[in-house]
């Protein structure tokens, strides 16, 4: 049996750290992998990534310690089932607008009798090992993504679905949704209530509550307000300041 790393961060009362990747390439899963966070996120919702380049990417990771998760583009279960066929061990599904939306999700998940999870586990059975089927609706994590004000209206009904490991806040959608535009750490007091409404919400019916976060100084706040899965920043943006900031430094310091 392959251990999942958030489930483990859970059982020891911790929180998960989550690498988020949104460019599609094999290689930085790898480095990704081998950074340091519990679980790599490969994001096919908002990522420049396609379907097969997910599959060498959920590839690249399960050759490191980090568990490999996917964020799907929408509540589809074809979608959701692929994803876990090519070896995720966890789904991050977006907009999740009600309790109908949530026990879709959590359907495409599980195997009968639970679930409608469709049998051909393909690159899950060589990660998971050959007892996969037997182990993976127990192991598998399933986060839906709190965004819009229909999820944020329904968000009681949606924590109390079953089989959802819990919830996952989109700052951004929601802060957009509220007319209070992009924020990736909202200042604005209403859309900060909701962040904070989605948390109590998830733990008073004893569930997981994840969020992303601009940085790993934002991911430590969270943490401390009780947020136990936590994503600091995406790749793509660490990329873009790190090379912006050493372009920067050579125009400085360089010849011209
Ligand atoms: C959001 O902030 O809306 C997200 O989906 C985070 O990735
Ligand atoms: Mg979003």
């Amino acid at each position: 049996m392959r251990s999942n790393n958030i489930r483990d961060a859970w059982a020891s009362g911790g929180a998960a750290v989550c690498a988020w990747l949104s460019i599609g390439n094999s290689y930085t899963a790898e480095i990704a992998g081998w950074a340091g966070y519990d679980c790599v996120l490969v994001d096919l919702q908002h990522g420049m990534t396609g379907v097969e380049t997910m599959i060498s990417m959920l590839q690249a990771i399960s050759a490191t310690p980090a568990t490999p998760i996917v964020r799907v583009p929408s509540c589809e279960p074809a979608l959701i089932m692929k994803a876990l066929d090519a070896g995720a061990f966890g789904i991050i599904c977006p907009m999740i607008d009600s309790a109908r939306d949530a026990r879709t999700f959590v359907a495409a998940t599980r195997y009968p009798p639970l679930g409608n999870r469709s049998f051909g586990p393909a690159r899950g059975l060589l990660y998971g090992g050959a007892s996969y089927p037997t182990y993976a609706d127990a192991s598998i994590v399933r986060l839906g993504m709190i965004e819009t004000l229909k999820g944020l209206e329904a968000l009681d009904e949606i924590c109390a679905v079953e089989g959802l490991d819990g919830i996952f806040v989109g700052p951004n959608d929601l802060g957009l949704a509220m007319g209070k535009g992009t924020l990736g750490d909202p200042t604005d007091e209403a859309v900060r209530a909701a962040i904070l409404l989605c948390l109590s919400s998830a733990k008073a019916h004893g569930k997981h509550a994840g969020i992303f976060c601009p940085s790993s100084a934002v991911a430590a706040r969270r943490s401390g307000e009780g947020f136990d899965f936590v994503v600091p920043n995406s790749e793509a943006n660490l990329l873009k300041s790190s090379l912006a900031a050493e372009a920067r430094a050579a125009r400085e310091t360089v010849r011209n």
